[in-house]
């Protein structure tokens, strides 16, 4: 027998699922474990009160995350597996507290956003989307075959990235790829990167023709980007965020946008999502994406997996979760 199939089905560890995850996944769950949704109790803090007791482990996604009031309702709780890598809505303090492990999906997506951060960089310089919008009203044959106006080059160009954990990595090493000068900005330097450490964000804004933003999200980077840094980024300067749309003072960033304070932005994560700010909808200047850089077949096959394999890990391998998050 496997060190990862429990012997007796019924015997199934009783997880609670927080939020929705692919179809394919939650079948994989039930085969495995014996899950309970959140979402389908009708009155949750009934529902709570009278069964919390029972779950041992809740999964969970970057989306819906864990907070302080639903772990406090699970008093038998060990483990949470996260499918995402960003943790920001899961509340650590309370987790670490009460001795409960937390895994989540580190590395298998980083391709996949950093090939999104440079879809942006791209998107929002070369015009593409304002120029897909322009074909599809018809208007360049109407205008004679006068075209959009010019976008901006983005090989040679400066890059500099806020945050180089192993998502900003990689999105640096894609930005040599483009000859691009590449410095980064976090709190401590990384050790053996080619990269030039910028200790202030302020001079990196300045120095920047394209602020790449990838840090944590959470209290301790909340507004870190706002109306300083995008007035140091400049009226030829362009942000993208494929990190959490916390780490954007978004008002700020409207009006940054609508002034011409910074050249553009392009966006795949928001403060309040799934809502925008609708003053974004109409700037051409911009390029929204719901919260998609991790979504493909590929790296969401992978992610789910390794949700799988942390709850399996600790219920079936001494606690062994594959990828935990350090407490
Ligand atoms: P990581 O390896 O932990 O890197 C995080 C980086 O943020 C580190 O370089 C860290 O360096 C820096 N940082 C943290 N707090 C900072 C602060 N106050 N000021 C400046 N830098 C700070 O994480 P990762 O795997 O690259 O993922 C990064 C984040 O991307 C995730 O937490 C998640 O929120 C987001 N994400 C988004 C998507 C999407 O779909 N858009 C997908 C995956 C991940 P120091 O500690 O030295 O400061
Ligand atoms: C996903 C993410 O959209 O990993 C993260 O932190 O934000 C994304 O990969 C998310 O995990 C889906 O819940």
């Amino acid at each position: 027998m496997s060190l990862n199939t429990p012997s007796n089905p019924s015997e199934k560890p009783s997880v609670l699922q927080v939020g929705r995850l692919p179809p394919w996944l939650e079948q994989r769950l039930n085969d495995e474990f014996d899950i309970t949704l959140l979402d389908r109790q009708i009155d949750r803090a009934a529902f709570l009160r009278d069964d919390g007791a029972r779950f041992t482990g809740v999964v969970t996604s970057a989306f819906a995350g864990a907070d302080a009031a639903l772990i406090a309702a699970l008093p038998s709780l060990q483990v949470i597996s996260n499918f995402g890598v960003g943790v920001d809505r899961i509340d650590l303090a309370a987790a670490k507290a009460r001795g409960i492990a937390v895994g989540h999906t580190p590395d298998v997506l980083n391709d996949c956003v950093a090939d999104m951060a440079m879809g942006l960089v791209i998107d929002v310089a070369r015009r593409s989307m304002e120029a897909d919008r322009f074909m599809r009203a018809g208007r360049w044959a109407t205008g004679g075959g006068k075209s959009i106006g010019l976008g901006r080059k983005v090989s040679g160009a400066r890059m500099g990235i806020v945050g180089l954990g192993r998502i900003g990595q990689t999105i640096a090493r894609r930005a040599d790829g483009f000859d691009m000068a590449v410095r980064y900005h976090s709190r401590n330097p990384v050790a053996d990167v080619p990269w030039t450490h910028e200790p202030s964000l302020l001079e990196l804004a300045r120095w920047s023709d394209f602020l790449v933003v990838i840090v944590a999200g959470g209290a301790g980077t909340r507004h870190l980007i706002n109306a300083d840094v995008l007035q140091a980024l400049g009226p030829r300067g362009f942000l993208v965020n494929v990190a959490r749309g916390s780490v954007i003072d978004e008002p700020a960033l409207v009006q940054a946008l609508q002034q011409g304070v910074i050249a553009g932005a392009g966006l795949d994560v928001f403060e309040n999502e799934p809502h925008a700010p609708e003053a974004l909808f109409g700037l051409d200047n911009v390029v929204l994406l719901p919260h998609i850089a991790s979504n493909t077949e590929e790296t969401r096959e992978a992610m789910g997996l390794l949700t799988l394999d942390n709850l399996r890990g600790h219920y079936f391998n001494q606690g062994q979760l594959v990828a935990a998050v350090p407490l």
